[in-house]
């Protein structure tokens, strides 16, 4: 059926048909679930032929294929997308209105689907977004985890872990079971070398697991083009004829383990046997079938980076050089060497990170053990790349910092780099780092590889679905076509005098606080105004992100009202979401300390309601949703050179926040595009953090000891000012002084007072904010992940529309 017939009236008709035929029931008596379940198999028969013709073009027009491997997607939920993407979102919520449904009500029925941690979990979700709105032929392949990231609650100011059981009662409504397409792995056991009857090594395997990897595609829709490309996630089930390997209930749930939980990102990189086997899993998976769907064509292996390019999001699927030489050398008889160059030009690397710390490596003996062949074709690479690289006459020093194996372990983003053709880093500050330190020694070996991509996000979420009011405005200023086409947000400009148009664009903003005002009502019982400055800093609880410098701040207007409760000023609203990787300690310590912080200074009537701190748990892309549009001022305020990019920046942005920001990550190309006057801007530069480090002079006492505005507060933590938090308190003292303050928040605190006070006298004139709020949306076009993806398809993976 095409869509652009479909009317409102045949929409209510498929509609209860559907719910009568398989829910045998009235929509009257109806749940959201029910209803939301019969929703969504109405739009899977629309988008059904579509998705089908777009596989089947593919393979009969031999298109080259990209594949994006990642171990993160985190979509959130996806009934609005789809609904957007075909052009029936404004369809079928009139249909809902006279079938007398309530819209939010069934969209809210949906679980997000939250395979990933945060920016890179959501960044690869972006990216199959775009690359079908795009049109260009691309696929992601991941883990059907059964149990997202965690459900955070918060109970006696303590983050709570709950399991997250997205598949819930309603499973997961958009995915297909692809049976025909599912393949085998290997794990463990012994590998030896015999020779065949050409007199060829080729490996015996002893005592291997074998396991059935079972793909389930979950459909990437594009905005109004009726493309449909297959995110592939991958599941894991015992092949009935090795049955009996499992006899007992314990052995059948280890193995379901490889897809049951989605890993926290707690930075400091610690190596899980579980772990690597996911990695191995679900790349394994991938590149089987994408060999076997391409010698369907009929062409050559050796020629396969023609038709197939392999992404690998950061490290995690950096096995993927390996298991393709594997699968190349010993599955499919190719030569080592013709083998070799055909996976340099079919892999390709994104790092996600300049924490060396974060970066992963795997012991010797426990990859061995998981992967044995795989290691000894490791190994082989790594010989060889050495060898060649003393043949060229290159540093034996070099040589040692580059190679892959090496005091007992493996370094993945070593074979990411060597194995594959291209090294991108995700904002220009972050590429840059990469080549002048992170990655220098394999920037003078391959100067070639390395490109900077700067991080995207999907503009339509951010505006048409989660700010619909903004959008309308939008519309009334410069028309629609902006929703097709963002860079036409630029014609806001014109507007960035009229009165009548930032009145306007104030409104919507006063509308989305004061939804948001709601929902904090509801969960948290603290009642904010919407005449406040709505202060927002949500992302993962990290050292480097400063949440902390907020609070310091936070901490430095408590005592201010105190000493004066007449202080002039604007009320603020601190609003904060987060979540602590379970074992990240510190990172704990800091929510329990706002949640506490929160408390005392909710409850003090003194302050006249002139501040308020909230802390909104289980932060999601939904709960994003709601914040983002709501927000006046966007926290970006890691220290410089520590966010690799940052993507809520961009959100914010798009919806009018100003930023509050250091020159970090994906900062400082917000700031080039809305202006220096329309983003604040203060702390340590990138050069002045690293020559601290070169020098060795930062010493945070020294800081605290001489600033007696900056003693007041850090003594906070320890003087039993905040109430229930005597340990946090003192560790978070320790980190900022006894432990020198690793990531310089001491030493940007007098910026930051500055840069807030010149926040709240901008806020004071509406006109003045209202202008630089509209030029922030003006300018955000440039981070459309559609604009991003192109740049990958054309500068790494060589595709075509
Ligand atoms: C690694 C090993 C074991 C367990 C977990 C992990 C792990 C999981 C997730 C390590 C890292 C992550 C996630 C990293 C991440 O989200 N990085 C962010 O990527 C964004 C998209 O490029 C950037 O915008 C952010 O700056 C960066 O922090």
């Amino acid at each position: 059926m095409t869509l652009e017939n479909l009317t409102k009236e045949q929409f209510i008709r498929d509609f209860k048909d559907t719910l009568h035929e398989e829910q045998l029931i009235k929509v009257p008596a109806a749940t959201p679930a029910e209803l939301f379940t019969t929703l969504a198999k109405v739009i899977r028969k629309y988008y059904t032929d579509s998705w089908l013709e777009r596989n089947r073009k593919l393979s009969e027009e031999q298109q080259k294929i990209a594949y994006y491997f990642s171990i993160e997607f985190l979509p959130g939920r996806m009934l609005e997308t789809n609904l957007l993407n075909l052009g029936i979102l404004d369809l079928v919520k009139a249909g809902f209105a006279d079938l007398d449904v309530d819209f939010e009500a069934v969209k809210n029925a949906e679980h997000d689907m939250a395979l990933g941690n945060g920016g890179l979990g959501r960044l690869a979700a972006a990216f199959m977004d775009s690359l079908a709105t795009t049109g260009y032929p691309g696929f992601g392949n991941g883990l059907r985890y059964k149990y997202g990231l965690f459900k955070q609650r918060i109970v006696d100011g303590y983050q709570v872990e709950l399991p997250d059981s997205w598949f819930g009662s309603i499973g997961n409504v958009w995915e297909v079971r692809k049976d025909h397409d599912v393949v085998d792995i290997k794990l463990f056991g012994d590998v030896y070398l015999a020779i065949d009857e050409n007199g060829k090594f080729s490996p015996v395997y002893k005592d291997a697991q074998v396991l059935r990897a079972v793909p389930y595609d979950v459909p990437q829709i594009g905005f109004e083009n009726g493309n449909i490309n297959n995110l592939r996630l991958w599941d894991v089930e015992i092949p009935e004829e090795y049955e009996l390997n499992y006899p007992t209930l314990a052995d059948r749930r280890a193995v379901q383990d490889i897809t049951a939980i989605l890993y926290p990102d707690d930075s400091n990189y610690e190596g899980k046997q579980l772990r690597l086997v996911q990695e191995y899993f679900m790349t394994s998976a991938g590149l089987q079938t994408i060999i076997k769907s391409y010698l369907k064509q009929g062409l050559p292996l050796e020629n396969i980076h023609e038709k197939v390019s392999v992404h690998i999001n950061d490290t995690h699927p950096a096995v993927a050089p390996a298991e393709f030489m594997r699968l190349l050398v010993d599955e499919y008889g190719l030569e080592w060497d013709a083998a070799w160059s055909t996976t340099v030009q079919t892999m390709s690397y994104t790092n996600h990170t300049i924490l060396s710390e974060a970066l992963e490596k795997w012991d010797a003996g426990l990859f061995k053990k998981v992967l044995p062949r795989v290691y000894q074709i490791i190994l082989e690479i790594d010989n060889r790349f050495v060898a060649g690289l003393a043949q060229e006459g290159r540093d034996a020093d070099l040589i040692e910092r580059t190679r892959i194996v090496k005091n007992g372990q493996i370094h993945m983003a070593n074979l990411a780099i060597i194995g594959g053709h291209s090294v991108n880093g995700v904002a220009k500050l972050h590429t840059e780092l990469l080549k002048e330190d992170t990655l220098h020694d394999f920037y003078v070996l391959y100067p070639e590889k390395f490109n900077n991509k700067t991080n995207g996000i999907v503009q339509r979420r951010w505006t048409q679905i989660a700010a619909p009011e903004l959008s309308a405005a939008i519309d009334e200023t410069i028309g629609k076509e902006w929703r097709k086409d963002i860079h036409q947000l630029k014609k806001l400009e014109a507007f960035a005098d009229d009165d009548a148009v930032l009145a306007n664009f104030y409104q919507v903003k006063q509308e989305a606080k004061a939804r948001l005002a709601k929902y904090i009502l509801e969960t948290t019982g603290v009642e904010v105004s919407t005449d406040a400055i709505f202060d927002v800093q949500v992302k993962r609880l990290h050292a480097y992100k400063r949440q902390l410098l907020n609070v310091l701040h936070i901490i430095k207007l408590y005592w201010d009202l105190k000493d004066n409760p007449d202080k002039d000023m604007v009320p603020r609203v601190f609003i904060f979401g987060a979540k602590a990787a379970p074992g990240y300690h510190f990172a704990k310590s800091v929510i329990k300390l706002i949640n506490e912080l929160a408390n005392l200074i909710n409850n003090d009537a003194s302050l006249q309601s002139k501040l308020k701190v909230v802390f909104l748990e289980n932060y999601n892309v939904s709960l994003a949703e709601l914040i983002v549009p709501a927000a006046n001022v966007s926290e970006q305020i890691s220290t410089a050179s520590k966010e690799a990019s940052g993507t809520s920046n961009m959100k914010f942005m798009m919806t009018g926040a100003i930023t509050l920001a250091t020159l970090d990550g994906a900062n400082i190309e917000i700031k080039d595009e809305c202006g220096d006057d329309n983003i604040v801007i203060f702390g340590l530069t990138k050069d002045e953090v690293y020559d601290h480090y070169a020098k060795h002079d930062y010493y945070s006492r020294g800081v605290y000891e001489n600033n007696p505005v900056l003693k007041r507060v850090v003594d906070t933590f320890i003087n039993g000012t905040i109430p229930n938090s005597q340990s946090e308190g003192s560790e978070i003292y320790d980190a900022l002084i006894t432990q020198n303050d690793e990531y310089f928040l001491l030493a940007d605190f007098d910026a930051y007072v500055s840069a807030q006070e010149r926040i709240d006298s901008l806020y004071r004139d509406q006109r003045t904010w209202s202008r630089m709020s509209l030029m922030n949306i003006a300018t955000s076009g440039k981070f459309t992940s559609d604009d991003t993806i192109t740049e990958y398809a054309e500068e790494i993976w060589n595709l075509k529309k």
